[in-house]
């Protein structure tokens, strides 16, 4: 029997978090190695870099972007835009694989007429961490969010629509493809500081993928 082959069977495929939060694990697992390589080919023409918040803090997360718009923050602000503001050029196309990844992911989690305009790639090495935030600098806030989780294991926060609300943990782990839509497009959301680790692929760090519909 290979009952236990991708370490978490026993969970339903789909599970519906709250409403409009869709986890779908295990869901990008099957790509797992083309993943890697987009992803390191993606990191070689746009490096990742701790971006400084409006308020003057360096990002404990180092993040890059592939797509027609990627999402940067300065002094000046939170926005997308369509060029890399360290190399003056455009970023990397999303791969097909990329994008029909998130596609499939979001039809399958209910929201069928996604179309990712940009992905957002965050890494996190052994205590990065991402404080608790809404996304809102998206046009059209019909369109879903998805996010695949590779690497390292991680807690993310899942708040409320106010900041005050109390927040419930979701453990993520490698393969697992979260959707967000609908109600839950404005939730406050978080993960806390990545425990160190080693994983096969892609060692001593976890890497996230949010791809979105920008414009
Ligand atoms: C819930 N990234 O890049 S992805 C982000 O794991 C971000 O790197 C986290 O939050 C990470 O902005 C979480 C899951 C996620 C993404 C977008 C959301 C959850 C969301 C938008 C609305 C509600
Ligand atoms: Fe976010």
């Amino acid at each position: 029997m290979n009952a236990d082959l991708f370490g978490h069977d026993s969970l339903p495929a789909r599970e519906l978090l709250a409403p409009g939060v869709v986890l779908l694990r295990g869901f990008a697992l099957a790509d797992e190695a083309a993943l890697a390589r987009a992803l390191a080919e993606i990191m070689l023409q746009a490096p990742l870099r701790h971006m400084v918040t409006p308020g003057g803090f360096t990002m404990s997360v180092a993040m890059t972007n592939c797509g027609d718009l990627g999402w940067v923050s300065d002094r000046h602000g939170y926005r997308y835009d369509a060029i890399d503001p360290d190399s003056g050029r455009p970023w990397p196309a999303l791969p097909e694989l990329l994008r029909t990844l998130a596609v499939t992911a979001a039809t399958e989690a209910g929201f069928a007429g996604f179309r990712p305009d940009a992905c957002l790639l965050n890494c996190y090495r052994p205590g990065a961490r991402m404080t608790l935030h809404q996304d809102r600098n998206e046009r059209d806030f019909e369109q879903p969010i998805v996010s695949v989780s590779l690497g390292l294991p991680a807690t993310f926060l899942l708040g409320g629509m106010t900041r005050g609300e109390r927040s419930a943990r979701v453990p993520l782990q490698h393969g697992d493809v979260l959707v967000w839509g609908g109600p839950a497009r404005l939730r406050f959301h978080g993960v806390l500081a990545l425990k160190p680790g080693r994983h096969p692929l892609f060692g001593e760090q976890r890497i996230n993928l949010t791809f979105r519909c920008a414009d």
